[in-house]
């Protein structure tokens, strides 16, 4: 077998892409790599948890560990080179470390040190074929599928925590915990209940990680407002930016100033419109399209310059592939690389702003507006209208349709889902999910539009805030009291993160799609169905039929 990857909801046959390419477009050679980073980035953890024993504190290591899992993301990097670089310096910080401990007299020696710099990068492919460095190293499946879960559940919490790390906030015990739990999924001696609470106690991190993002992005942009956003175009060169990261989204913004080249948000990067320090820029047109899945008609017709912030990357066509740019933890082969910023500094977007002032201004393929900005704060200010909503029978229930957009034909179940909803139920959105229904003509209730989206995927944190003040003014025990129903739509591993944040806040039925993830085995599968009611979905007359009793 040349590969085994089983992390996102694109898996083929739902069971692991096991040819030379993956669905997604990752190359085997490639797919091994990745491993082979992950399982050195697991002996980097071992050495850096004795550092932490022995009060070395190696803020570098932390920020190594969570770039590495972040660029191991489904559709965030696709080139090779990058993916040896980041192993061979994980290798040097390894051996700094150790080099450290040995002066201390505290180093013990581990078996991770599996993979060895020799200065020759092409042995990284060779160490990488052995195919007991990926997922399917563990043969007992469900072991396999915990300790999937746990891994694929730190790469999205790795991706929050560097967003939110880039705006200086940092949590130390989650970094603490990104190690030990790497280390944890090694280790033969975790039963498969050890490794269950090892899940829920992801999930509870991922709710760290995801208030900690959510202080960092609101105490630096303000909390998201409601606003209309221009869907339309201007006629001005101009630069579309895609993820999900808000400082590279910021810094842009300040170096496109008074250039004459306007700035656009796509897929992810929609919620940036929301942000109230964002407005000030006149240059900041709106947001360009749809999710990630659709870059391929889009970009096109963008005619500028695309900067991907994080994934999702589709491989591009030749007509545009010369005007794409990543950054951080992204990158293709024959895209620019925008450098990181060196610490204090900023990134030099000049390359990308000079290539858009060459360009044609984007061709219109949308035109109107549409409306978001409902995160926690938001919707706490509309609480007194929500809460008379709920009470005089106006809204009868809210609908939790977070998570992620893809191109399987079976994700128009979300859209008829969201359609055929009837007119006394609210959508609650976050992530790129939002795309199958927020051009809808769903139109509101009493003010309060039918769809209320809080923004990127991590925002679904915001959602379950929401939930959490409603049980308070309501004076419920338990938060599945409320009139709330979930139906989440996943693709990748922030998804993952995710769910595991809302197991952990207790929340229970949850019904996760378009499939359940190839990496849950049927014993790991029932557990989750038989503890928190976890379902697939049906047909949509079906689900409406047993989530609207
Ligand atoms: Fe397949 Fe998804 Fe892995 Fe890509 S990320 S190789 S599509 S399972
Ligand atoms: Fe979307 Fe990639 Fe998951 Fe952040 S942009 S939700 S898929």
């Amino acid at each position: 077998m040349s590969m085994f990857c089983n992390q996102c909801q694109e898996a083929m046959k739902n069971i692991g892409c096991n040819l030379d390419v993956g669905v997604c477009g990752k190359p085997s050679e490639l797919s091994n790599l990745m491993d082979l980073l992950i399982f050195t980035l697991k002996g980097v953890s071992e050495y850096n948890q004795q550092a932490r024993k022995a009060g070395i504190n190696r803020p570098e290591t932390d920020r190594l560990i969570i770039e590495g899992l972040f660029t191991t993301i489904t559709n965030a990097n696709f080139d090779d080179d990058m993916i040896a670089d980041r192993i061979e310096k994980a290798l040097v910080e390894r051996e700094v470390i150790k080099a450290e401990l040995k002066k201390e007299g505290t180093l013990e020696e581990s078996f991770k040190d599996f993979a060895v710099w020799t200065g020759n990068r092409s042995d990284f492919k060779a160490k990488s074929e052995e195919k007991y460095v990926g997922i399917l190293g563990t043969d007992n499946e469900d072991i396999r599928s915990l300790r999937s879960l746990v891994l694929f559940g730190l790469k999205g919490m790795a991706a929050y925590a560097e967003h939110a790390d880039n705006l200086g906030h940092r949590n130390d015990e989650v970094f603490d915990f990104i190690e030990k739990a790497l280390i944890a999924t090694e280790d033969d001696s975790m039963t498969a209940d050890d490794l269950t609470n090892l899940v829920m106690e992801t999930g509870k991190f991922g709710v760290d990680v995801m208030a900690l993002l959510d202080q960092a992005n609101t105490s630096t942009y303000g909390h998201p407002e409601m606003t209309e956003v221009e869907i339309g175009v201007r006629n001005n060169p101009a630069i579309l930016v895609s993820g999900h990261d808000l400082k590279d989204f910021e810094e842009l913004l300040e170096q496109t100033k008074g250039t004459g080249v306007d700035v656009y948000t796509h897929s992810e990067m929609l919620p940036a419109n929301y942000y109230p320090a964002f407005k000030k820029y006149d240059h900041f047109v709106g947001n360009y399209g749809n999710a990630w899945w659709q870059q391929k008609q889009e970009f096109e017709s963008f005619n500028g310059p695309v900067l991907f912030t994080t994934n999702c990357i589709v491989p591009p066509k030749a007509s545009y592939k010369d005007r794409i740019y990543t950054t951080g933890a992204t990158g293709y082969p024959g895209f620019k690389h925008i450098p990181d910023r060196e610490k204090g500094g900023k990134k030099d977007f000049s390359e990308v702003i000079e290539h858009a002032k060459r360009l044609p201004s984007p061709t219109q393929i949308e035109e109107g507006t549409i409306v978001g900005g409902f995160a926690h704060n938001q919707v706490t200010e509309l609480a007194d209208k929500v809460v008379d909503a709920v009470k005089t029978g106006a809204i009868k229930k809210f609908f939790v349709m977070a998570g992620c957009d893809g191109r399987m034909k079976s994700r128009e179940y979300y859209t008829d889902f969201a359609r055929t909803l009837p007119e006394d139920t609210v959508i609650l959105t976050a992530g790129c999910a939002k795309y199958r229904y927020n051009k809808l003509p769903l139109n509101d209730i009493g003010g309060i539009p039918r769809v209320l989206d809080a923004g990127q995927c991590n925002d679904s944190y915001s959602l379950a805030v929401v939930a959490m003040k409603l049980k308070e003014i309501f004076e419920l025990n338990d938060i599945n009291e409320l009139p709330i129903e979930y139906n989440l739509a996943w693709y990748e591993q922030k998804a993952v993160i995710v769910l595991l944040a809302l197991l952990h806040l207790g929340v229970k039925d949850i019904k996760l799609g378009p499939t359940l993830p190839a990496f849950l085995s049927p014993n790991v599968a029932k557990v989750l169905v038989e503890n928190f009611g976890i379902s697939g979905i049906n047909e949509v007359e079906t689900d409406m039929e047993t989530m609207m009793v």
